[in-house]
């Protein structure tokens, strides 16, 4: 028992490494939406806001930029929040029959 103590003493710095790491910043990733001919202006706007939370003025330039150069930032995430954004993306586009897409890239 009186060895536990000190047991734990000799990580040689292991535990404070571990905890530095797990404090760094996550990598960030850009949610690129895609221009199409079909989905409707305004469905990419609601989207924007809805699930980007991007205020209506942002979500009206962004789907801009999107329409007149083919691509746009729709919002900046830890990869996993990245995936399931445009996984929501696309299921309520397909839903509504739209052929919205989105991909991921590196920030
Ligand atoms: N180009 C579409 C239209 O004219 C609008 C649109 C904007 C579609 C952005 C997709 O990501 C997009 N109805």
């Amino acid at each position: 028992m009186a060895g536990k103590a000190g047991d734990q003493d000799q990580t040689g710095g292991a535990v404070r490494e571990r905890v530095e790491e797990q404090t760094k910043e996550p990598t960030l990733y850009n949610v690129v939406l895609l221009n199409d001919d079909y989905t409707p202006m305004q469905f990419v706007i609601d989207v924007l806001e809805t699930l980007f939370q991007r205020s209506p003025s942002e979500a009206y330039r962004v789907m801009m930029q999107v329409h007149l150069n083919g691509r746009g930032v729709a919002g900046v995430y830890p990869w996993e929040v990245a995936e399931t954004k445009v996984d929501s993306l696309v299921a309520l586009a397909r839903e509504a029959g739209h052929p919205l897409q989105a991909t991921i890239e590196e920030a």
